[in-house]
């Protein structure tokens, strides 16, 4: 363990355009948080800081989705957001939102520094125009063909497929996401920060200076882009959604959302620090500090690059100490994606899972994407759940409580003498603090959650080795002695579990009765004290730990997945194109009216047929209607349809049929009728 240091932990500004997924907290918000918990509980001065990025593209164009302004929009998600983080555990110190005053104060004040120190390029070109849709096109607002990869789907500012950084003209073939319009050119002035200007700095800094320690992931993507040769940026855009240019002459232009947005982790600390009465800049510009940015892959151009430009180019700021992005998470082998709802949404779970979030956290850690993308399945989740946390973890505090309980009244025993075996148990897991600290600290979560389960694993296979339940009639002192070296087990549990498990380190400190500071065990003390659970001390009364998620519950969430590949399916069916023109006397020529059925009979030995006598008001006839598979004929008596009375009769089966009944089908693939209002017509009136 390092002495304690100044820490400021960022975890990247999740968008206001929809709630957060498991991929979110996978890749970012997890990790982060296991670190900050555990820089905190070894004594270090800890800002954990995000908040809501509610500025850029994808705000205002699902705000036209919704048909509601953007404001409403970044109103919903930033309160779900919120809310869901504080739910799950996530222990920001601060969770501000990029449309607070402070924050456009900050990011202004920034800009004007760049811009009176000289560090921008002003420069008129033309960019992609949208002339139907009166607007400029960049970012999300454009795709086309990747000209690095050939993807036809990239975006104007980065393709999704190769992870290029791109300009929005680079782009083969563009088309506008808001009209599909193929789009012009126009003359349009915007601001630049020459980023060729920062290449030595940032061969220097990262591809010589962090070349050990950085995860190799980000490492290679960084090379690859400086190697590439970087170009001048756009920091402005021709949007009325974001924050003011504050120049003169930028009317109508706002901040580019990737500028601002990092600003948006100073803004940030500057709201927690008044809040808490402390002064934010040594956060931000003590060399002694140690930066760290937590984010997804596709954010590692703007933080390792972009951003630490800006920062440079600002000259009073500190840069990052590391970049541990993670790769992707997929679920059940697809890409998740928040526009195809193919997620496993934060709030959701909690509503379904009310007591679990370590569950999903350790399931999200045992299985992260830190070295490559990985797959979410809830039958791994149901695994993790039942074999790892019940069958070990919760197993072993459970039989240990339960015999202190039966065998003590609750009171730690006094040891005898301790057997070759209890020492080595006992060194062992003095061993475990450093050990979980090392994989912490080199960001290897994964690796430290899986230590952490060996703890419970050294507990278990100990009392499975020593049996104090046979020895109990036969030799109750050494049972003592067994039971004290458990119980150490159980106390160091308690202590290492809190930045995996944070909701189960509390309830086991409940259960220990340890959560006074004279009993309570530090990280390290779990390698120094002598005794972590002092002979006499009284524990609690048991409680289970974790419970086991029955096949029911998985597969409740594998039918929600289900139904959201149905209506994908649905959605992307190509809608039928539209008839040739009716003139209003073929119209006419229809006669509809309303019928009601009054029998309903299966036609035999045919699936999908039901033989129907429908009162049309004019008589009793006849129709045959393929919609056996749909409805029980049952169900049908009574109710009130539209029916085309003059069709020329047909022989179905040998049945005629004197009409027809006109349905709809919904986007499940379900027929329904097309209902007449069922009290105020009655059957023979006309449907015109
Ligand atoms: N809003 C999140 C994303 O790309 C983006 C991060 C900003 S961090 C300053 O999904
Ligand atoms: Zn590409």
């Amino acid at each position: 363990m390092s002495a304690p240091k100044r820490y400021t932990i960022t975890s990247a500004l999740p968008y206001t355009n929809g709630p957060i997924h498991i991929g979110h907290l996978a890749g970012v918000y997890v990790p982060a948080d296991i670190y900050s918990r555990y820089l905190r509980i070894t004594g270090n001065d800890v800002a954990f800081i995000c908040g809501s990025d509610e500025h850029g593209a994808a705000i205002p164009m699902r705000a036209k989705k919704e048909g509601v302004s953007p404001q409403v929009i970044i109103d919903k998600y930033h309160a779900i957001i919120k809310k869901s983080f504080e739910d799950f555990g996530i222990t920001f110190d601060n969770y501000s939102r990029t449309s607070a005053p402070i924050h456009h104060e900050t990011a202004s004040e920034f800009f004007k520094k760049l811009y009176e120190d000289g560090k921008f390029i002003e420069e008129t070109s033309e960019q992609l125009y949208d002339a139907e849709a009166d607007q400029f096109l960049a970012d999300r607002f454009v795709t086309g063909t990747c000209p690095k990869c050939g993807n036809e789907e990239a975006y104007g500012d980065q393709c999704e497929n190769c992870g290029s950084s791109l300009n929005a003209t680079d782009l083969i073939n563009p088309k506008s996401t808001i009209s599909g319009a193929k789009p012009t050119l126009k003359q349009t002035k915007h601001w630049f920060l020459p980023l060729d200007q920062y290449e030595d700095f940032l061969r220097e800094w990262v591809l010589v200076g962090h070349k050990k320690d950085w995860k190799t992931n980000v490492y290679g993507q960084i090379k690859s882009w400086v190697d590439d040769g970087l170009r001048a940026r756009a920091v402005t855009r021709d949007l009325d959604w974001g924050i003011p240019v504050p120049v003169e002459g930028a009317e109508g232009k706002v901040l580019y959302v990737w500028f601002d947005a990092p600003i948006g982790y100073i803004s940030s600390t500057k709201e927690w620090a008044a809040r808490e009465g402390k002064d934010w800049e040594p956060y931000w510009k003590d060399k002694d500090t140690k930066l760290v940015h937590f984010i997804g892959k596709d954010n590692i151009v703007f933080h390792c690059i972009i951003f630490p430009s800006m920062l440079k180019a600002e000259g009073s700021y500190i840069l990052p100490e590391n970049v541990p992005a993670n790769e992707f998470l997929n679920l059940e082998g697809n890409k998740l994606s928040t526009s195809k709802n193919w997620a496993v949404w934060l709030h959701e779970y909690l509503e379904d899972f009310p007591d679990k979030q370590d569950v999903l956290r350790y399931a999200l850690t045992a299985n992260a994407p830190e070295t490559k993308d990985n797959d979410f399945t809830w039958k791994d989740f149901q695994d993790r759940n039942n074999n790892e946390l019940v069958g070990n973890f919760g197993n072993f505090i459970n039989r240990i409580v339960v015999l202190t309980n039966k065998y003590y009244d609750g009171v730690v025993p006094t040891p005898n003498e301790f057997s070759e075996v209890d020492l080595q148990t006992l060194t062992e897991l003095k061993a475990y603090p450093s050990v979980i600290s090392s994989s912490i600290e080199r960001y290897r979560f994964r690796e430290g959650s899986q230590e952490l389960l060996n703890v419970s694993r050294l507990g278990n296979k100990y009392l499975a080795d020593e049996e104090p339940w046979k020895l109990m009639k036969t030799d109750p002192e050494r049972v003592k002695t067994i039971m004290y070296v458990g119980l150490q087990v159980a106390a160091a549990l308690a202590t290492l579990s809190e930045p995996f498990l944070p909701f189960t380190s509390q309830k086991l400190k409940n259960i220990l009765a340890v959560t006074s500071s004279e009993v309570e065990t530090q990280w390290n003390e779990v390698s120094t004290k002598e005794v972590l659970l002092p002979a006499g001390h009284t524990i609690g009364k048991g409680e289970l730990l974790f419970s086991k998620i029955e096949d029911a519950d998985i597969q409740k969430q594998l039918d929600k997945l289900e139904a959201t590949k149905k209506a994908n399916e649905v959605e992307n069916k190509i809608v039928e194109p539209q008839k040739d023109t009716a003139t209003f006397e073929d119209f006419t020529k229809m006669d509809l009216r309303v019928g009601t059925i009054i029998e309903a009979e299966k036609m035999p030995k045919a699936k999908k047929l039901l033989v129907l006598k429908v009162d049309t008001g004019i008589n009793t006839r006849t129709i045959v209607s393929g919609i056996a598979e749909h409805f029980k004929p049952e169900d049908l008596i009574g109710k009130k349809v539209t029916v085309l009375v003059n069709l020329a009769p047909r022989k179905l089966r040998g049945v005629e049929s004197e009409g027809m009944i006109l349905m709809t089908e919904t986007p499940a693939g379900k027929l329904v009728f097309l209902n007449p209002d069922e009290d105020q017509v009655n059957p023979g009136a006309v449907i015109s």
